[in-house]
């Protein structure tokens, strides 16, 4: 895979109950060009087959700034079964068949009501404190990571930013440690971390992100809906 750090993380023989059960969740397998295709369990689209092969399924990635343009960055909880104990962006997760209207294509509506559902879950933040009109749909990117090599990832991934003061609590079964990175102290932040970053979070630094936060108040101008990034 791309990512060195993920392939560095060992696959646990006892799953966390609480993680084990999502992998229950329906996600939305879909083609090349985002057409939902089918469902199929987190789990069977998560796990690298013996050929290498990963279903390509929907997903999203939030990029949360505070008012003062500072960006949450998570560390992601030891329970996880995916890149455990990675550091990345603020939160991100599926659409799942399992809540009503998350496979809405109109005004990707239906990650947004994903991202609202996950942004109350993982960080605590008041689901009224983020209407879906506060979630900004910048583009989507395609990219396939093989993990551990047991658990990975193949996505297409839709980039949403939101700029709000939002109470935040983060709940331990997902995350281990927050911090709020003001823009300047991107670059000696990044080395100081203690973990490997995840690889679309590696893919985005690298590729798009300073670009995007030295814009973020005009962000609507690198808005793109019709192509799908491969980076
Ligand atoms: C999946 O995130 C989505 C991307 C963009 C990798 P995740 O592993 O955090 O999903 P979940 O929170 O549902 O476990
Ligand atoms: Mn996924």
């Amino acid at each position: 895979g791309r990512g060195f750090a993920s392939s560095l993380a060992k696959s646990k023989e006892h799953l966390d109950p609480v993680q084990e059960a999502s992998l229950n969740e329906r996600c939305f397998l879909v083609d090349e060009n985002d057409k939902i295709i089918g469902q199929a369990s987190k789990k069977g689209c998560h796990l690298v087959q013996k050929n290498g092969d990963i279903p390509l399924h929907r997903a999203f990635s939030v990029f949360l700034f505070n008012n003062k343009g500072d960006l949450l960055l998570q560390k992601r909880s030891s329970q996880k079964i995916t890149y455990p104990d990675c550091y990345t962006n603020s939160c991100c997760s599926h659409p799942i068949a399992d809540f009503p209207g998350e496979d809405e294509d109109k005004d990707a509506l239906g990650i947004k009501r994903a991202a609202q559902r996950r942004l109350n879950y993982e960080l605590g933040i008041p689901v009224d404190s983020i209407p879906v009109e506060k979630l900004n749909y910048v583009t989507r990117i395609h990219y396939k990571d093989e993990g551990n090599g047991k658990w990975g990832e193949h996505e297409i991934d839709y980039v949403l930013f939101l700029q709000a003061d939002v109470k935040v609590k983060p709940n331990p079964s997902e995350i281990s440690e927050i911090s709020f990175i003001p823009r300047n102290e991107l670059d000696e932040f990044i080395p100081t971390l203690t973990g490997p970053l995840t690889p679309w979070f590696q893919m985005i630094l690298k590729h798009r992100l300073r670009f995007w936060w030295d814009n973020l108040q005009d962000i609507d101008a690198f808005r793109d809906h019709d192509k799908i990034l491969r980076l």
